[in-house]
C-alpha cells in the first residue's frame, strides 16, 4: 500500500449485528464495523473506508446523533430504533384495534426531542367509526392527521407531498400497514408485508428498521411494529409538557408543581371531569408519568 484508502461518508440504511448497509453517494455498500465499540442504528451518519486487508468496506467512525428514537426492551433498557430523524409518522388503523396509549407515548417522545409528528390513520377503507372521536381530538390538540388507504391511494398523495427531503420514521403497532405504506410511497422499496391473522399476535413482519429513498429526495424509514415503547425516562417532568392540553389546563392549578394526580385545587382534574380534557388522554398522561417513575426507580 502506498496510500491510505480515502474516507467516504454515508448514511446507515440498515444495521445488523456486526455490519451495516450504507448509502454513500451513488453506491450502496455492505460494511463491516471496525473494533467492537461501534453500535450502529438506521439513520446513523458514518465514515467508512476500504481497508487494505481482507476486511473490505468498513465503518470506521460514527457521527454524534442529533436525536434517537428508542424503545424500551423487555429488561427496561432503552434500545435505539433509528437516529437523526426529522419527522415521526405514527401509524394507526381500525385493525388491529388501536392502542392510543402507544400513540400518546410516541407523540410525547417526539415532542421531547423536537421531532415533528404526523398521525397517519391508515386503512380508511375499513369502518373507522371507533377512531373518529380520537382523530377529532388529536386534530383539536394540533396534531397533524392524515387518513390513508392503500386500497385506493386516497390520502397517499397528500402524505407524499408532506414528505420532503427530510427523514421520516414510520412507527406503530404491528399490522397497521407501515410497510404497505412505504411500498406505496417508494415503489422500489419492496418492503415485506404480511396478512393479519389471529395467530400473528406478537409476531412482527418487519424485524429491523430500514431506510428507503424517495425520488427526487427524502427518505422514509420502515420500523418493526412495537408493543412496548416509551421514551426513555430521562425527562420525568417532560411528560407533563408533552400533553399540550394538560400543560394548558395546569395554569389554573392551586400549586405550581401540581402533578394533576390528586392534589387539591387541580384545574386539570376539574377539566377532565367536565370533559374539556379527554379522560382517555388524561389516563394516558397518568400512565406515562407512572411509567417514567417505575423505569427511573429501576435504574
Ligand atoms: N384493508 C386494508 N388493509 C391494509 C391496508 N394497508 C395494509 N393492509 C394490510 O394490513 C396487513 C399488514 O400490513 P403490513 O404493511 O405488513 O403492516 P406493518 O405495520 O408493516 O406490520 P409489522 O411489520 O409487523 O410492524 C397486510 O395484510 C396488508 O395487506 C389498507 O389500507 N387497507
Ligand atoms: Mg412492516
Ligand atoms: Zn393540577
Amino acid at each position: 500500500m502506498t496510500e491510505a484508502a480515502p474516507t467516504n461518508h454515508g448514511i446507515v440504511l440498515a444495521a445488523y449485528g456486526r455490519g451495516a448497509l450504507v448509502s454513500s453517494g451513488a453506491e450502496t455498500v455492505h460494511c463491516g464495523l471496525i473494533g467492537r465499540k461501534l453500535h450502529l442504528v438506521c439513520g446513523d451518519r458514518v465514515a467508512w473506508r476500504r481497508l487494505p486487508s481482507a476486511d473490505g468496506p468498513t465503518v470506521v467512525a460514527v457521527e454524534p446523533r442529533r436525536n434517537c428514537i428508542e424503545r424500551i426492551d423487555a429488561r427496561g433498557r432503552a434500545e435505539p430504533v433509528a437516529a437523526n430523524i426529522d419527522r415521526l409518522a405514527i401509524v394507526a388503523a381500525p385493525e388491529p384495534a388501536p392502542d392510543w396509549f402507544l400513540v400518546d407515548r410516541y407523540w410525547a417522545g417526539a415532542l421531547q426531542q423536537d421531532i415533528e409528528t404526523v398521525l397517519i390513520v391508515n386503512k380508511s377503507d375499513l369502518d373507522s367509526a371507533t377512531i373518529a372521536e380520537e382523530l377529532a381530538n388529536y386534530r383539536r390538540l394540533g396534531l397533524r392527521c392524515i387518513e390513508t388507504t392503500s386500497a385506493s391511494r386516497a390520502g397517499i398523495d397528500e402524505l407524499r407531498r408532506l414528505l420532503d427531503e427530510r427523514a421520516t420514521l414510520f412507527v406503530g403497532q404491528s399490522g397497521v400497514g407501515k410497510s404497505t405504506l412505504v411500498n406505496a410511497l417508494a415503489p422500489l422499496a419492496a418492503a415485506q408485508t404480511a396478512e393479519l391473522t389471529r395467530d400473528r399476535e406478537g409476531r412482527h413482519t418487519t424485524s429491523t428498521a430500514r431506510w428507503y429513498r424517495l425520488v427526487p429526495a427524502g427518505g422514509i424509514i420502515d420500523a418493526p411494529g412495537v408493543r412496548d415503547f416509551a421514551p426513555p425516562p430521562r425527562l420525568a417532568r417532560a411528560a407533563q409538557r408533552a400533553f399540550v392540553e394538560i400543560l394548558e389546563g395546569g395554569g389554573g392549578c392551586r400549586f405550581n408543581d401540581c402533578r394533576h394526580f390528586d392534589e387539591p385545587g387541580c384545574a386539570v382534574r376539574a377539566a377532565v371531569e367536565e370533559k374539556r380534557i379527554s379522560p382517555r388522554r388524561y389516563e394516558s398522561y397518568r400512565r406515562l408519568v407512572r411509567l417514567y417513575e417505575t423505569l427511573s426507580a429501576r435504574r
